[in-house]
């Protein structure tokens, strides 16, 4: 085609500032002299995206006929958190933005705050999710992201009287400059009907007969890698009505009913779940998950040659499952080969079997979806059927190694029959998928011991560990520019895509230069941190405190209230006079966490922490030594200046409990000093740092097992243990409610006669590590040393490396150039 004015690769100052204006008046239709914040934001955000968008034409040429395999990453949830800075950074495009909005007068950091960050995400799962992408990016491994343009995200958290309400997270309304709706690329998708079985060519096959369809719209984001050219993508799907959706009933002569059949279609896009752990068995949630998939298998058939010979599918692609969420993408594959391209089923099988893979993300078994076949049969005819073929194969190879075991077979079967027959999802992904990976070593080991243990048995090659990882770009090189200065000035810049050669800082924390411009860095970042919370909340950490913090979703099994109990302990110290002021070590307690807004115990913890915080921090015997603050809305972006601020990172869960955690990860990265359990990934930092560089307490696992298995009596540590007593007492008395018994009574009264995830076992170990974090703090220098190894000895939490072990242990798709 003729020659079209491109934009100038290398970026310029003045070719970013023409483009910017251009988009400014084009597509924003105002001056600059006029134009809002808002507008300002919208444009610089496209400019940036045109210039990513550079990389991504040149890439796509780059790699048009080539037949690498791809992984398609199958994700209900990805929390991107904003994509300004990300994409500054990957592009190289932060100098000559800056020099272009000041050329233009504008205030760059005012456009930074203006952007609100897509939740499309929960938690550690979605925050897992966009990590993974950037790492696929950076890599250059072919890939695409799949997953559900929810049109409300995460909910915003405010407080009222200390306790959580919910707000809509209204995320699209100011406009989305980073996505591009691609209408065209749409798919259908259908739902509900019934099978009915045609006789073709003497075999009898079963076909689908849906009764309703809605069409899926592809809304694709840029992924890119981190200054290397390549730009993947994340496909979103949204919810429309199909034409013929409408027709149907306009047809009927019934318009309000044709309006609200419309309504019904595009709810299934509308708002992400806020459950993280507990299934709620809602048939939207079902339609959600069923609606992302199909769009997304077709969608990636779709890109192959016309004449493609299906039974190599496995040659192109790996379909990723993250978590059980996507699994009914199986029987839909399946689906698609036998009943529409007419594939013998034990070929598709065969197919299906070495194109799906499966991560399980948690350990506690209520957290494990099941579908009721009554459910998935009325939304799902044909799927049902194609999963109780799938069942009855697998238990049929079952008899065939272990005999007529009757107890196995129940166990085993896909299909649970109590307390309602229904579809257990992991098992159905267990059986499909070539590998089930969990996400820490201790957790990989957990799912063969006890919560698979008959399917590794079975299939015991099935079985692998990919540890988590986070991204330094976002975690470190972005969230902390302080530490990542030093360590470029130190030891060069090429930590960025390979973190591993931070070990190349060891020798540093023998250097006192280098740890008095570490502590430096730690305390610029507690004013950045301070200057943040007082704009968002009005609040700041102490002059001179251990800031000590605990972010991550609200839920009993990661014991916030442990924490609790502390602080509580620490203030009824003082106050009896047992601890004196002078003794006790300034801290911050810093809290941030969402509760489900079903799940009443967490509630109720988070009201917990708001009433202790308005005692302790007005409380005139504490002098401002103890506070607590519980900004509200912890979301990825506070993340970004809560962690580099740390000094105590609080990973405490029951051992056994949480699968890998990542927040460990990104605070050990900036320094902070864990003081956690032997759970998850803590076991791992705690090996890479070194016991000397991480505060261990409690129960192991095979104990808490134990003490589970003779009957775990929480009373009795609460009669043993006089300073456990003292603080449990002073919350039942009412001191934190105003003298009202009643408020905090459901959370005393569980923690003494239930305490599911054991924190009073745990008590007095948690408490005399804390003795041990004051005593270690005392010694500042001492400390910073030990934050310095911590930051050397993490390169291992990349999430390059989990990538490249996903690489090399389930996908087999090599990078691309
Ligand atoms: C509502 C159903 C449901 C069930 C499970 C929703 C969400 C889940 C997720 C599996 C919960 C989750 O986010 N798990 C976390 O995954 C992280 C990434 O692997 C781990 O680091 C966390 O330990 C794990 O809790």
């Amino acid at each position: 085609h003729p020659p079209v004015p491109a934009l100038e690769l290398p970026p310029t100052a003045d070719g970013f500032t023409a483009q910017f204006l251009r988009n400014l008046n084009f597509d924003g239709g105002v001056t600059l002299a006029d134009a809002s914040t808002n507008d300002r934001y919208l444009a610089l955000a496209r400019t940036v995206r045109d210039y990513l968008m550079l990389h991504a034409l040149a890439d796509q040429q780059r790699q048009a006929g080539a037949q690498a395999k791809a992984v398609c990453y199958l994700s209900a949830e990805y929390l991107l958190g904003n994509q300004l800075d990300n994409d500054l950074l990957a592009g190289d495009l932060a100098g000559v933005a800056a020099d272009a909005m000041a050329a233009c007068g504008i205030d760059l950091d005012e456009l930074r705050r203006h952007e609100i960050e897509p939740g499309l995400g929960n938690g550690g799962l979605g925050r897992l999710a966009a990590c993974f992408i950037d790492s696929l990016a950076t890599l250059g491994v072919p890939s695409i992201g799949y997953g559900i343009r929810y049109e409300y995200g995460i909910f915003r958290q405010t407080f009222e009287d200390g306790q959580q309400v919910e707000q809509p997270d209204a995320w699209l309304t100011l406009g989305a400059p980073w996505e591009q709706p691609r209408p065209e690329a749409a798919q259908t998708v259908s739902f509900g009907g019934r099978t009915e079985t045609v006789d073709d060519a003497g075999t009898v096959r079963s076909r689908w007969i849906p009764e309703w369809n809605v069409s899926a719209v592809p809304y694709d984001y840029l992924v890119p890698g981190f200054r290397n050219g390549r730009v993947n993508t994340l496909r979103l799907w949204r919810a429309k009505a199909t034409d013929a959706f409408d027709l149907r009933i306009f047809n009927s002569g019934d318009y309000e009913q044709a309006v609200r059949a419309q309504t019904f279609a595009e709810n299934i896009s509308k708002v992400l779940y806020p459950e993280d752990s507990t299934p709620q068995g809602k048939e939207l949630r079902l339609q959600q998950q069923y609606f992302f998939v199909a769009a997304s298998i077709r969608d990636f058939l779709g890109r192959l040659p016309e004449d493609f010979d299906l039974a190599r599918l496995p040659e192109r692609v790996i379909f990723q499952l993250n978590d059980t969420h996507p699994v009914i993408a199986v029987p839909e594959l399946m689906r698609v080969l036998v009943d529409e391209h007419g594939m013998a089923w034990d070929e598709a099988w065969a197919v299906t079997q070495q194109c799906f893979a499966y991560t399980c993300h948690t350990l506690l078994p209520e957290a494990l979806e099941v579908w009721p076949v009554e459910l998935l049969g009325r939304l799902l005819p044909r799927h049902l059927e194609i999963v109780y073929r799938i069942n009855e194969e697998f238990l049929a190879a079952v008899r065939a190694r272990f005999g007529d075991d009757e107890m196995r077979i129940r166990d085993m079967s896909i299909i649970a029959e109590f307390p309602v027959r229904a579809v257990r999802m992991a098992y159905l992904a267990t059986v499909a998928g070539s590998r089930v990976n969990g996400v820490a070593e201790l957790h990989s080991q957990l799912l063969r011991d006890k919560v698979l243990p008959a399917f590794a048995e079975f299939f015991p090659e099935k079985f692998t560990n990919v540890t988590n990882g986070v991204t330094p770009r976002r975690f470190l090189r972005l969230a902390n520019p302080g530490l990542s200065t030093l360590i470029t000035d130190a030891i060069g810049d090429g930590w960025v895509t390979d973190l591993e050669r931070l070990h190349e800082l060891e020798p540093l924390a023998e250097d006192a230069a280098f740890r008095a411009a570490f502590a430096a860095v730690k305390a610029g970042n507690k004013r950045r941190l301070n200057e943040v919370l007082q704009a968002r909340d009005g609040m700041r950490v102490g002059d001179g405190h251990l800031v000590d913090v605990m972010v991550k979703r609200l839920h009993e099994y990661k014991r916030q209230l442990l924490k609790v109990l502390h602080v509580v302990s620490e203030y009824e110290g003082v106050v009896s006079g047992r601890i004196a002021l002078a003794d006790l070590q300034p801290r911050t307690v810093l809290f941030g966490a969402k509760a489900a807004p079903g799940y009443a115990m967490a509630k109720r913890i988070i009201h917990l922490i708001n009433a202790v915080g308005s005692v302790v921090n007005t409380d005139p015997r504490l002098d401002g030594r103890l506070q607590v603050l519980f900004p509200p809305n912890y979301n990825v972006t506070l993340a970004e200046s809560v962690i580099p601020a740390a000094d105590l990172s609080e990973q405490i869960s029951l051992a056994g409990k949480e699968a890998s955690g990542t927040g460990n990860m990104k605070f050990a990265l900036n320094g902070a000093l864990t003081i956690g359990t032997d759970d998850g990934a803590n076991v791992e930092i705690r090996e890479l740092v070194g016991d000397a560089n991480f505060f261990l307490f409690g129960m192991t696992e095979p104990e808490v097992a134990e003490i589970a298995q003779a009957g775990y009596h929480p009373a009795a540590f609460y009669q043993e243990d006089a300073g456990l007593r003292r603080a449990i007492d002073l919350i039942a008395s009412g001191a934190f409610s105003g003298g009202d018994r009643s408020v905090f009574e459901p959370v005393v009264s569980n923690l003494l006669y239930e305490d599911r995830f054991m924190v009073l076992a745990d008590y007095s170990a948690y408490m005399a590590a804390q003795q041990r974090v004051d005593a270690a703090y005392a010694d500042q220098d001492g400390w910073t040393r030990a934050a310095i190894l911590n930051v050397a000895r993490c390169g291992f939490f990349s999430s390059d490396r989990s990538i490249r072990d996903y690489i090399d242990r389930i996908w087999h798709t090599p990078p691309t150039t």
